[in-house]
């Protein structure tokens, strides 16, 4: 198995579920700030110029977060990524497309890449607004949901926290933005599992 990532990108939460199950997996970095994503080599891996992309070992190549992580939990069941019972499975698969959906595509692309909502530069500076309007409002109700516990759902890490890890990533540690004190906890508490510190190492990101 072969990780198309980026440093810091979304691949950081697949990238931890790699640690999380253990088995070998080789890492290739794709540039994403000289464009690599849009050359031919990429392009040949993942048309849609995005990572995280994961190469299989049947050769087929498979793209978007929440697929890619339902795809590592059920090929890994005694990791228990994935509830066994079906209300906890949706309502994990809710907390996914939440993130990677709403928070993550709406709420961080209007911040980082406003002229994707709109040309117009003068519109720039309320499409960054009402971005961050999408996220306080997702944090705050993820920090309800959350209460004092140390995972999204159940009693163990599941590809929801993997979702939540990359992107409190980038909310604490790049952006400095304030969260909830249970959700910096949470993410405290994440952020010092050996399985995180290795993917932070491995991607040359130094956090505290
Ligand atoms: N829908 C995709 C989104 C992936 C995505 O937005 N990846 C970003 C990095 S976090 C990317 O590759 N951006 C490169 C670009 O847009 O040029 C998924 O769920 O995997």
């Amino acid at each position: 198995m072969k990780l198309f990532y980026a440093p810091g990108a979304c691949s950081l939460g697949i990238h931890l579920l790699l640690e999380e199950i253990g088995k070998p997996y080789e890492l290739a970095r794709v540039d994403l700030a000289s464009g690599a994503q849009y050359e031919a080599e990429y392009l040949r891996v993942n048309p849609k110029s995005k990572v995280p992309a994961l190469l299989r070992d049947d050769g087929s190549v498979l793209t978007e977060y929440p697929a890619i992580a339902t795809w590592l939990a059920k090929s890994n069941p005694e990791k228990n990524l994935i509830p066994a019972d079906l209300d906890g499975e949706v309502r994990m698969m809710e907390l996914v497309e939440y993130i990677v959906g709403t928070l993550h595509a709406q709420g961080f692309g209007r911040i980082f890449r406003p002229a994707k909502f709109c040309e117009n530069e003068a519109e720039h500076a309320a499409i960054r607004e009402a971005g961050k309007a999408i996220i306080n409002k997702g944090l705050a109700q993820i920090a309800e949901g959350l209460g004092d516990r140390p995972f999204l759902i159940g009693d163990g890490l599941t590809i929801a926290d993997s979702a939540l890890f990359y992107f409190l990533f980038w909310i604490i540690d790049r952006a400095g933005m304030e969260v909830p004190a249970n959700l910096k906890a949470y993410y405290e508490a994440l952020k010092a599992r050996p399985t995180a510190r290795k993917v932070f190492a491995d991607e040359g990101i130094n956090v505290a």
